[in-house]
């Protein structure tokens, strides 16, 4: 949730000066942490009047000073620093979105406020409201506390000095005046905001203690007065926590353009904070507090958790996709030495091929597996894999065996020739690839002098990165122009491993592509004399000749094909002595 909110501080700054031209009320929340300022910014009730939608909110946060100190355990009498207030700012600023007004207490130090003012707008706080007592202020709500007053000009001065170092036009000082606070009443108020406007202040703060809503109505009323002899228009700010039977449409009518609810959050936690460790004191268990708290999944909820349980579980399915491995053909070049034996049963150094890849797929968190037989479909085996039966395996190619665990196909694939072993970290590798085909591609290649006998699956780089030319390339730009049996081994870069993987987007590509082929093509196509006889390589080709780009993974060693009886032997040599596959 909360990172939905996230905003910059220039776009927010100005958003309250944006309401308040609105002409609306402005209505404001305390918070005094990250969670409630979450609360504030994104409690909202919805219902009708008169057969209208009506949607309520909370238009901005209020940063209390009352319930920053309280929230850390200490009283509301300028003891928490500024830099301690500027972290709980912070802290808010970082999960919502809505404009903060800051309380900023008497501004201390004229030259110390500069500070406060450069630091909060650079933040990105809409408005400080800076009280006219002497400091250390102590909070205004409690009867009997000695409250006094700064001298009116000394304020003014504190006023302008912020003033000129604010930096943009978006930021607000607001001058709170404390004379109801102090008893000194409503002629002493009037005359300040007179000063206080004077000295440029943005609008005015009048605070009241009282149960009653009379004085501030007046005040209301005189103000509108002075701003029509000033012949100017400033904001008027009310916090009715004592007054609270007024609501809203009064204050507005009375010419209040902000209610600021100062300190509800701090003291509805709190109140529920004690009433839930009585109770659990009371009954040595806390079933009887649970209708007292929140269910943990709304708190959950509320920080963004359950965003980032989906994130994890997106992430999860995307690593955790399918692997098919075909493994239906005959080997004519290996059948001799290993009889009827699917070639993935080849034993290399006391393991099946199939079981050593399975090992390194299980590595890599792949344990969705499904495996296509045919030749001697009987003698394959494997643990915790699905088998798939390809009967006209002598039909088709490789591509059919693929196509007939297209089931497997939805969430992207993994696509692995039952022949080959691969080392571990160049599946890790792949499957950190975010392109939609990858297919992972070996350049020594171009080193080597071609095997007689053996078909490989050459590859042409679009890169252009060939032989011992040294060009800087870049992975992004690996993509492939042509890839099939027949190319010239001379202009080809790469050799196509048979490992590849496949997006979910890719594979939707992948079988429309075929569907479309099967379907309307006929004769000869690629290096295929019809569909039927289509490979892999064939229906990439015909991709990449639609306009789809297929990328590679470059490697030059870490793999081993088994196509000739040497290469069990040289497999067993190399599993036996190290875990490493050098041979490439
Ligand atoms: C605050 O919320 O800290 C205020 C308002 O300054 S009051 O507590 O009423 O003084
Ligand atoms: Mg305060």
């Amino acid at each position: 949730m909360t990172l939905h909110n996230k905003t910059l501080p220039e776009h927010r700054r100005g958003k309250l000066k944006a309401l308040l031209a609105e002409g609306k009320l402005v209505r404001v929340l305390e918070a005094h942490n990250g969670l409630s300022g979450i609360v504030a910014d994104q409690a909202r009730i919805e219902g009708t009047a008169n057969g209208k939608i009506l949607i309520r909110e909370f238009d901005a946060i209020w940063e209390s000073s009352l319930t920053d100190s309280a929230a850390k355990g200490h009283p509301d009498i300028e003891v928490i620093s500024f830099d301690s207030r500027l972290h709980t700012i912070n802290e808010i600023l970082a999960v919502t979105g809505k404009p903060m007004i800051v309380d900023g207490d008497t501004g201390g130090d004229p030259s110390a406020f500069e500070y406060t003012v450069s630091k909060l707008e650079r933040a990105g706080v809409s408005a400080v409201i800076i009280e006219d007592k002497v400091f250390p202020k102590r909070n205004s709500l409690e009867p009997g506390t000695t409250q006094t007053l700064e001298d009116s000009e000394i304020f003014a001065a504190k006023i302008k000095r912020g003033k000129q170092v604010q930096m943009t036009t978006d930021f607000m000082i607001i001058a709170r005046l404390e004379s109801l606070i102090a008893g000194v009443g409503l002629d002493d108020a009037l005359n300040r905001a007179r000063i206080y406007l004077q000295a440029g202040a943005d609008g005015i703060m009048i605070h009241s203690k009282s149960k009653e809503s009379n004085e501030i109505l007046e005040f209301a009323k005189r103000y509108r007065s002075l701003l029509n002899e000033l012949e100017t228009d400033r904001p008027l700010v009310c916090v009715p926590t004592t007054y609270n039977f007024i609501v809203e449409d009064q204050l507005h009518k009375a010419g209040f353009s902000i209610v600021i609810y100062a300190n509800h959050l701090l003291r509805s936690a709190y109140k529920a904070m004690v009433e839930t460790a009585k109770t659990i004191l009371s009954n040595q268990r806390s079933f009887e507090a649970d209708p007292l708290c929140a269910p943990v999944r709304d708190i959950f909820e509320a920080v963004g958790f359950l965003d980032i349980k989906k994130k994890d579980q997106q992430e999860k399915s995307s690593t955790n996709i399918a692997v098919i491995i075909p493994a239906a053909g005959e080997a004519p070049d290996i059948q001799k030495k290993i009889g009827d034996l699917p070639k993935a049963m080849v034993e290399v150094a006391g393991q099946t091929l199939l079981a050593r890849q399975v090992q390194a797929l299980n590595v890599n968190h792949l344990n969705d597996i499904t495996v296509v037989t045919g030749f001697s479909h009987q003698k394959m085996r494997g643990e915790g894999l699905t088998f798939l039966q390809n009967k006209d395996y002598k039909e088709g190619s490789e591509l059919h065996s693929i196509l007939l665990a297209r089931d497997k196909m939805r969430n992207g694939f993994l696509m692995l020739y039952s022949d080959i072993l691969v080392e571990n970290p160049i599946f890790s590798q792949l499957l950190a690839c975010q392109e939609d085909i990858v297919l992972v591609v070996d350049n020594s290649i171009q080193f080597l002098e071609p095997v007689a006998g053996k078909i490989v699956d050459y590859v042409i780089s679009r890169n252009k990165k060939h032989r011992l030319r040294r060009n800087i390339s870049f992975a992004h730009q690996n993509t492939v122009a042509k890839i099939g049996k027949r190319l010239d081994p001379a202009l080809s870069t790469h050799e196509f491993i048979g490992l590849a993987k496949f997006s979910k987007t890719g594979a939707e590509h992948f079988l429309e592509t075929y569907e479309d082929c099967a379907k309307n093509f006929e004769g000869k196509i690629q290096e295929a004399q019809d569909v039927s006889q289509f490979r892999l390589t064939d229906l990439l080709q015909e991709m990449i000749d639609r306009g789809f780009n297929v990328h590679y993974l470059e490697i030059h060693k870490g793999w081993l094909e088994i196509h000739f009886p040497e290469d069990i032997r040289l497999a067993n040599d190399l599993y036996q002595n190290s875990t490493k596959l050098s041979t490439h």
